[in-house]
């Protein structure tokens, strides 16, 4: 089993898909651990994004994940980093295939409206960052025999 950390970025609440991104995540079989509502502190934002302190687009990125509520998860599964990173296609949603979430839900890279961790190190530290150990629960999956 492995754990990812998910963000449902600024505007999910605003365009009222939260539910539906959320049914993707679910239908794919995965489970959520842990959500929050909640607005990024700008400080937490830029440790999240610290490798892209450099970058020419830091700034407007920070301004742009700081501007209103996101949606925080934990979210667990076998290969749960690599099918969360699937359904939400590629950073850039003109590159995004139709049918992943950013291939159906966004235009512009930067308000790609869902982040998900890119692996094993990055998924540890953004939990982490967001998420207190008793904010993530265990709890029994009677699916689990059905998922795989
Ligand atoms: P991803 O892992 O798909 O979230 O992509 P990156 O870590 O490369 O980028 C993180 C975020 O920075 C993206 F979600 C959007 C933003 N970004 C830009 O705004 N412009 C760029 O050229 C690249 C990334």
């Amino acid at each position: 089993m492995e754990r990812t950390f998910c963000m449902l970025k600024p505007g999910i609440l605003q365009r009222r898909i939260v539910g539906r991104i959320v049914s993707r995540i679910e239908h794919k079989g995965l489970k959520i651990c842990a959500m929050k509502m909640m607005r990024i502190p700008r400080a937490q934002c830029e440790r999240h994004y610290s490798e892209h302190k450099e970058r020419p687009f830091f700034k407007s990125l920070v301004d742009y994940m700081t501007s209103g509520p996101v949606v925080a998860m934990v979210v667990e599964g076998q290969d749960a980093i690599r099918y969360l990173r699937q359904l939400c296609g590629a950073t850039n949603p003109a590159e995004a295939a139709p049918g992943t979430i950013r291939g159906d839900f966004a235009l512009v890279t930067q308000n790609n409206i869902i982040h998900a961790s890119d692996g094993p190190e990055s998924a540890r530290r953004e939990i982490e960052l967001f998420f207190t150990a008793d904010e993530i629960l265990e709890y029994e999956d009677g699916n689990r025999s059905w998922l795989g």
